[in-house]
Order: C-alpha cells, then sequence, then structure tokens
C-alpha cells in the first residue's frame, strides 16, 4: 500500500485546498494529512487563522478524502510522522517549492500544482474588518501600525495628531489613507480608536471616543484615578462598547500560560510576587516631566501590578513606596504591598537601572522569568529539588502587540462570550495605585 502524506492549515477550507487534497489521495492508496495547532501556527508567525483547530478538522473529515487525520504540533514532526506512519510520499502545493527537498531523505517529495485564484489570505480579506482611527504618532504608535498588519480584520484607518507635521510625516510613512485634521473627521473614519497620545491625554480622549460611539484600546497608564476610569467603563458599558488597556505583556502567550499553570497549583499557595521593569531614560523626555504627569510610577508602574494583581489579587492591605526623586519626578521608585497572607514589591525605574526579571514564591516552588519578563517567551518553574524543574518557551514575535491588538479585533467582533484578560476591576485598581502616589499615600521620598 503505498501511503501519502500532507499538511497544512486549511482555515476558511476552499477549493484550493480540496483539489490538493485530492491530487495528493490520486498519488496513493492511504491519505494521511495533518492539521496544524493553533499553537504551532501561532509560533510559526500564522496568527491570523479564522477557524480554531477543531473547525479545520472538521473541515478536512467532511471532504471524505483523509484516510486518516493527525494534527501537526511542532517544527520537525514531519520527519518522525514519515517515519512513524511509513509513508512512501510527501505532498505539498507548489508555493512551497524547493521547501521540503530535505525530507527526500526519508521518502519521496511531490510539489503539486496550486489552485490558482483563491487563498485563504483573499477570503479572510473578504470578511468584515474593524477600522481603527489612532490617536498619537510617537514611538508606540510607529510599532503598533507594523503589528496590525499581523492580526486579521484589523484595519488602520485613520490617524489624528494635533500638530499637523508629525501628521503628515506618519500619514505618509505608513501610508494611512485618512490623515485627520480634528477628532470628529478620525470619528468619522474608523469604528475603534487606539489611543496612543501622551499619559495625562489618555482621560479626555478615551472619554470623547467612547461618547462619539467607538470601542477604544487605550495605551498604559489607562488613567490617574479610579474615579476617572468608573466613569469610562460606565460610559463604555452603556453603549455597550469594548473598552480596553493595552498593557502587552497580558496578551502575550507565555504570561497567559504562567498564569493557569499557577492558578492550578504547581508552586503551591503563593507568597511573594517580586518583579522590575526599568528603563534609562533621557533627562529631558517628556516621562520626566512632572509637568507631563512623568516618572517611573507612571510610566512602568503598571507592568509589575499586572502579575501582582493576577496572583495576588487586588484586595491588599496597604502600599508602601520609596522613590528616588530628582526634578520633582520619581526616576525610580520601590513600592510594597501587604496581604493578608503574602507580599508583593516592585521596582520601577526611568533614572536607574537594575535586573529586568520575576520572581514569584510559593510553599512548594518558585517561579523565575528572566527580564525582560513583561516581554516574555521563556520562565521557568523550580523546585527545591532541582530534577523537578521544568523550562517553559512561548512565542512572541516582534514588538509582541499583535496579541493585544488581535484580542481587541476579537472582542468587537466576537458575539456573545468574551473573555477579558484584564479585568475591569484589575485595571481600576491600577488607577487607583496611581491616584494614590500623586495624593503621596506612604511616599517617602529619598
Ligand atoms: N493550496 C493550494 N491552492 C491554493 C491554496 C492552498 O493548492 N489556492 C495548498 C497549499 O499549497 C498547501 C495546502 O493547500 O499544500 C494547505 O495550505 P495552507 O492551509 O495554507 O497550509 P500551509 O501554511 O501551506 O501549511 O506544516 C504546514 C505545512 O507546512 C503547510
Amino acid at each position: 500500500m503505498k501511503k501519502v502524506i500532507t499538511y497544512g492549515t486549511y482555515d476558511l477550507f476552499h477549493q484550493g485546498h480540496y483539489n490538493l487534497l485530492k491530487r495528493a489521495k490520486e498519488l496513493g492508496d492511504y491519505l494521511i494529512v495533518g492539521v496544524t495547532t493553533d499553537n504551532f501556527d501561532l509560533e510559526r508567525g500564522k496568527m491570523n487563522t479564522c477557524n480554531n483547530m477543531m473547525e479545520r478538522i472538521e473541515a478536512v473529515k467532511a471532504t471524505g478524502l483523509a484516510d486518516q487525520i493527525v494534527i501537526e504540533e511542532y517544527r520537525g514532526q514531519k520527519i518522525e510522522d514519515i517515519q512513524k506512519y511509513g509513508v512512501d510520499i510527501f505532498a505539498i502545493g507548489s508555493d512551497w517549492e524547493g521547501y521540503f527537498d530535505y525530507l527526500s531523505e526519508f521518502c519521496q517529495v511531490v510539489y503539486l500544482p496550486r489552485t490558482q485564484g483563491i487563498s485563504s489570505t483573499q477570503l479572510r480579506k473578504e470578511r468584515t474588518v474593524v477600522n481603527i482611527g489612532m490617536i498619537g504618532t510617537g514611538s508606540i504608535a510607529s510599532r503598533f501600525v507594523p503589528e496590525s498588519k499581523n492580526v486579521n480584520r484589523a484595519v488602520i484607518s485613520a490617524v489624528y495628531n494635533p500638530n499637523i507635521d508629525e501628521n503628515i510625516l506618519f500619514c505618509h510613512k505608513f501610508q494611512i489613507p485618512v490623515m485627520a485634521h480634528n477628532l470628529e473627521e478620525l470619528y468619522a473614519n474608523c469604528d475603534a480608536v487606539y489611543i496612543a497620545s501622551p499619559h495625562y491625554t489618555h482621560y479626555e480622549y478615551t472619554k470623547s471616543a467612547l461618547i462619539a460611539g467607538k470601542h477604544v484600546l487605550c495605551e498604559t497608564p489607562f488613567v490617574f484615578s479610579r474615579t476617572q476610569a468608573e466613569e469610562l467603563y460606565t460610559i463604555a458599558e452603556k453603549r455597550g462598547l469594548h473598552l480596553q488597556v493595552a498593557l502587552k505583556t497580558a496578551y502575550c502567550p507565555a504570561f497567559g500560560h504562567l498564569f493557569s499553570l499557577l492558578k492550578s497549583g504547581v508552586i503551591g499557595e503563593i507568597v511573594e510576587v517580586n518583579a522590575s521593569v526599568t528603563t534609562l531614560t533621557d533627562e529631558n523626555s517628556e516621562k520626566l516631566n512632572s509637568k507631563f504627569l512623568g516618572g517611573s510610577i507612571s510610566e512602568n508602574a503598571c507592568f509589575p501590578l499586572l502579575p501582582i494583581f493576577k496572583f495576588l489579587g487586588t484586595d491588599f492591605r496597604d502600599i508602601h513606596f520609596y522613590s528616588k526623586m530628582k526634578n520633582d519626578v520619581d526616576m525610580f521608585t520601590k513600592a510594597v504591598f501587604r496581604y493578608d497572607h503574602a507580599v508583593a514589591s516592585f521596582q520601577v525605574g526611568l533614572g536607574v537601572k537594575t535586573e529586568g526579571s520575576m520572581t514569584i514564591a510559593g510553599t512548594k516552588g518558585y517561579v523565575y522569568v528572566p527580564a525582560p519578563w513583561w516581554k516574555t517567551d521563556y520562565f521557568e518553574v523550580r523546585y527545591e529539588d532541582q530534577n523537578k524543574n521544568k523550562k517553559y518557551f512561548y512565542p512572541y514575535v516582534d514588538e509582541g502587540l499583535r496579541y493585544e491588538i488581535k484580542d481587541f479585533i476579537a472582542a468587537i467582533l466576537t458575539e456573545g462570550y468574551y473573555f477579558n484578560k484584564v479585568s475591569k476591576e484589575e485595571n481600576l485598581m491600577m488607577a487607583q495605585v496611581q491616584e494614590m502616589y500623586i495624593n503621596n499615600q506612604n511616599v517617602y521620598k529619598l
């Protein structure tokens, strides 16, 4: 019996996929079809699939052409499958011509003609999109545009910056269709707004966008008072709009898995969380200007606050802040949180540098996430008995903003249930911590 194997994602299953499977089947007597897992696709940079793995498997099954379906989970699996199933022919579309020649050491490799004029990419483009209008054209905005191109159904449709020269440059550089001269023009050309303006403008812009009926993705730090955050959530909820804070760490694959691992008790009861985020910044930067609410807490605290609130909750007893000051702003701050059964601390800096790692201590072991833990693709779970230590690896592609953008789009387009990776209470509490600091509550200045 001649066995043939072929692989694919088979997203939005179409005639091209069908033809390929039919041609592959005709090469032998028995066809094995490998369908990629969602995780494997994520790892190889394909994060815009519309169907999940089960739907994609069902589509392949429905053709009646596959004698056996296997799942493809990792790079290098093809050789193992060929050996394991005794495969005679590996077949794949001609778009891969030459790429899989290395498999000819193990079986015959055949590139089959690809069907012209149809592709998953094309079909994905024809689906409803979310037009995003951007406010702000700074460094994070410049990273956001290329990242958004990896997210299916996200389209940057317009940009606004009150500084017209900067606006022109940005629109030109990134080929944005509409350069808005004011907010009305921006709102007229989008369904959702991404706010990437200076921190102190977030509240006004978010409120204005929500009132205009737009979904909002607001950069961190969200706002500087709990009351303001509550007000914005109330407006969003009343209008059925999605309000999300662009805290990229919360959306990246490693952090999501770390969260579920720790909740399942792999290190026992969590007793301490400690994390640092420090960046050395030019002293003249707006980030260090007290007039613009600059400083380390404002710039970086939301990152360590995320694991602290995720792993210990928001119900702490008190916080003490210790700040190294210069020109009326904190160049560095250490904060210590007291919980009933745990303690947490963080170090944030804009003019002081330290190791940017995170450790989470538990009664059975601990987690170590090396620098930069806030955009990690790797962490370790360690125990007293080192033989039990485990290393975990995940994809984290380029700037890593694509994960939060993907969730933003999913939340807007999903009819029905969507799980918020950062809860309303966590966002409210992050705003409250900023407020406590601004109000000098337990702040010791050095
Ligand atoms: N295909 C085709 N004609 C089209 C579109 C796709 O013949 N118009 C073929 C591809 O060449 C491939 C198969 O259909 O052989 C599945 O395509 P995808 O779902 O795009 O999967 P792909 O990313 O090519 O994954 O490990 C996975 C494999 O490397 C291939």
